[in-house]
């Protein structure tokens, strides 16, 4: 079986200012796996518009989300961090994958039918076929190792499945062309951050979501100390007090949430968190976790307010980046080429027509 380096990949969108929910479910794993992997950091702007952005708001956002990348701890000098349509890679590939995923498989994407709702004949074809899309993120680089949150696990298998059917599709070509037995690695998704699930402030059977129309919902990055109190002081709770034991969160999803986000902030676990607080109102436990909160997120809010300030900054990472990646990604492509049998006239040298 065909060997592949081990090299990380993950994405964001800058659909809106990042919160709880991408920090603990994403991107303390990503921070975590700069000291271990060569690892690629994306602002994926061009999964975004698969729901309309304002052109001026999104390009403050792709900045934004770069600025707190940064803030919270990726070093540029260490990881790749670009966005994703300024590698042509991603788009080139995704049209091949559009080409070798089935529509049977995309019909079964959760994300679609719940982004879409009823409304299902109104919603971009982007959007139906954004899993191809994450599938050529990930695939462009090679990439065997995607931190993400558990809502994008039905996506990463997704494009399992689609390099594993590239790989049997143009197995010959792919032996021919001298890679073996497989041209792309099937990318292990790594489920793992301290929580993976963080849920809607309002609903506990909700996730957490930057396209949630209720800005109670989540705490955002750049929330100041008396918006996260407000918000969680405003947090749907039930009126019992918090139990002793994690058995006794079952059924109480958003109590479940609170003990988990405060697990998470801590570097605790949920029992140790109940051992604290067993027997406390929420109108005890809300105000520790709002300090915990501020404690932890206050100082990426400021770095990002520093660096907002110098938008030169964040374009050079960005393009730096963008160069980076191409340089792993071109030739990938072209190879891609190669195997599905597009004739590659230019860089092969032959006289064009
Ligand atoms: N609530 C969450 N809990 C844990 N992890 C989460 N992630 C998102 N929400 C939670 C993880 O964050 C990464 C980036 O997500 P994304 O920006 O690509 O889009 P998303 O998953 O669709 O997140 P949102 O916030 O819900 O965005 P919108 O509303 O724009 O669609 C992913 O690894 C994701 O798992």
């Amino acid at each position: 079986m065909t060997q592949f380096p081990e090299r990380v990949f993950s994405g964001m969108q800058p659909t809106h200012t990042l919160h709880l929910g991408n920090y603990l479910g994403a991107m303390v794993n990503w921070i975590a796996m700069q000291e271990t992997h060569s690892c690629i950091y994306c602002v994926v702007d061009l999964h975004a518009i698969t729901v309309f952005q304002d052109p001026g708001e999104l390009v403050g956002n792709i900045r934004q989300v770069t600025a707190a990348y940064l803030a919270c701890g990726l070093d540029p000098k260490r990881s790749i961090i670009f966005n994703q349509s300024q590698v042509h890679a991603h788009a080139e590939l995704a049209w091949v994958f559009n080409c070798v995923a089935r529509l049977g498989w995309l019909n079964r994407m959760t994300q679609f039918k719940e982004k879409a709702g009823k409304d299902r004949e109104n919603a971009s074809v982007g959007l139906y076929a954004y899993p191809n899309l994450m599938a050529a993120d990930i695939l462009a680089y090679r990439a065997t190792h995607v931190p993400v949150g558990e809502d994008q696990k039905q996506h990463l298998e997704l494009a399992r499945d689609i390099a594993q059917k590239f790989n049997n599709d143009f197995a010959a070509a792919i032996a021919a062309h001298g890679h073996g037995d497989a041209f792309f690695p099937l990318p292990e998704p790594m489920i793992t951050g301290p929580a993976t699930r963080v849920m809607s402030l309002r609903d506990g059977s909700k996730k957490m979501s930057k396209s949630d129309a209720s800005d109670l919902s989540r705490i955002n990055l750049t929330d100041d100390a008396e918006a996260i109190a407000q918000k969680f002081r405003k947090a749907r709770t039930d009126p019992e007090p918090l139990p002793s034991e994690t058995a006794g969160l079952a059924g109480r999803p958003e109590a479940d949430n609170l003990v988990g986000i405060y697990a998470a902030l801590a570097g605790m676990t949920k029992e140790s968190v109940l051992r604290e607080f067993s027997g406390a109102q929420f109108s005890t436990f809300k105000p520790a976790l709002s300090d915990l909160a501020v404690e932890r997120l206050g100082p990426i809010a400021a770095e990002m307010r520093r660096m907002m300030d110098d938008p030169g900054y964040i374009d050079g990472v960005l393009a730096d980046g963008a160069e980076r990646a191409s340089a792993i990604a071109v030739p990938i492509m072209d190879e891609v080429k190669d195997v599905v049998g597009l004739l590659r006239t230019v860089r092969a040298g032959l006289p064009a027509g």
